[in-house]
């Protein structure tokens, strides 16, 4: 990218707007119509996330699991978001999410989104396409996305945590409210055997357990041994220190500000919250989830 492009993208951070009725930036709607039009195959996996939820750790264990072994030059090469190409991205001078996973040379593509259910394009249900959810507890979501926004130049400006709390209460954050994209996503797998739904507590617990659960819902019969070195591979302090997965490598992200492998935690929310702000937002929350049988553990 030209030191110019990036002084713009820098200056000029995005702002949010109604698109379908939920909030979205232009860097997620401007290929809109290649995103709709996205030409699936039947082995194609989608890895579906609210941001921050664990995305980047469920991509790459998947990408080893998949690819790990038989094609190694891919661990030194190449970083996750080229090997997991982010569907609906679109921001200047890069290429997009669309192109990228068109030219994926693999079988299965992996590909993120942070789609809401319902804005899912057709294409991945009418090829019955495999999909893993993340989900991760609201509050340490809402944690790890304000730091984000902190230091992200193509995310809008956070503002200050007390300001970010309301907005990401009132849904005012990139991809809409928490709420509605969980619980969206957990009714949909009620009736789609194909959704995985994982939640980030689960992996943090029991990482070789998730990653049995992977392995037996994607049919794969990856060995003891393979899983525990994968498990040894995707542990935090792995990921931070891998630049090919700790995006150090994304010119738009100052990680002086906060680094994307930031804590990788449960519960960093009560180094962040006041108590008036957690009891706000648990009434809040409960008011919003009452209608969901999705439950979360936010260490209370
Ligand atoms: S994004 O931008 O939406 O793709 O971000 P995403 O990857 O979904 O979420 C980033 C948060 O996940 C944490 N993370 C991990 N935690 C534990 N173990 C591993 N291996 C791991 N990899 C990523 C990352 O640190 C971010 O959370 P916070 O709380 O900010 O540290």
């Amino acid at each position: 990218m030209s030191a110019e492009k990036l002084k713009e993208l820098k200056e000029g951070r995005p702002k949010l707007f109604d698109f379908q009725g939920i909030s979205m930036i232009n860097y997620f709607t401007d290929n809109w119509e290649n995103v709709q039009n996205f030409q699936t195959r039947p082995d194609d996996i989608l890895i579906a996330t609210y941001p921050k939820a664990g995305t980047t750790w469920v991509s790459y264990i998947l990408d080893l699991l998949y690819f790990g072994k038989d094609m190694p030059e891919r661990q030194t090469t190449l970083p996750i978001y080229e090997r997991v190409p982010f569907l609906e991205f679109a921001v200047p001078v890069m290429p997009t999410g669309t192109e990228l996973a068109d030219a994926l040379p693999t079988s299965p593509r992996l590909i993120k989104t942070h789609l809401p259910v319902q804005l899912v394009p057709n294409g991945f249900w009418e090829k019955n396409c495999r999909m893993v959810y993340v989900a991760r507890n609201a509050k340490d979501n809402a944690v790890s996305y304000y730091h984000f926004d902190r230091m992200n130049q193509v995310q809008p400006e956070p503002g200050d945590w007390s300001t970010y709390i309301e907005n990401f209460m009132q849904g005012k954050t990139v991809f809409g409210p928490w709420y509605d994209h969980v619980t969206g996503w957990w009714e949909k797998k009620q009736t789609h055997s194909n959704i995985l739904y994982l939640f980030y507590e689960d992996l943090i617990e029991d990482t070789s357990r998730e990653l049995e659960r992977l392995c037996s819902f994607l049919g794969l019969s990856t060995s003891l041994e393979e899983r525990e070195r994968i498990r040894g591979g995707v542990q935090f302090d792995a990921m931070k220190a891998n630049p090919m997965a700790n995006y150090s490598t994304i010119p738009v992200m100052d990680f002086k500000i906060s680094p994307f492998m930031r804590k990788g935690k449960v519960g960093d929310w009560k180094n962040h919250f006041t108590v008036a702000q957690n009891e706000k937002f648990v009434e809040h929350y409960k008011e919003r989830m009452k209608n969901s049988t999705v439950a979360f553990r936010t260490q209370t």
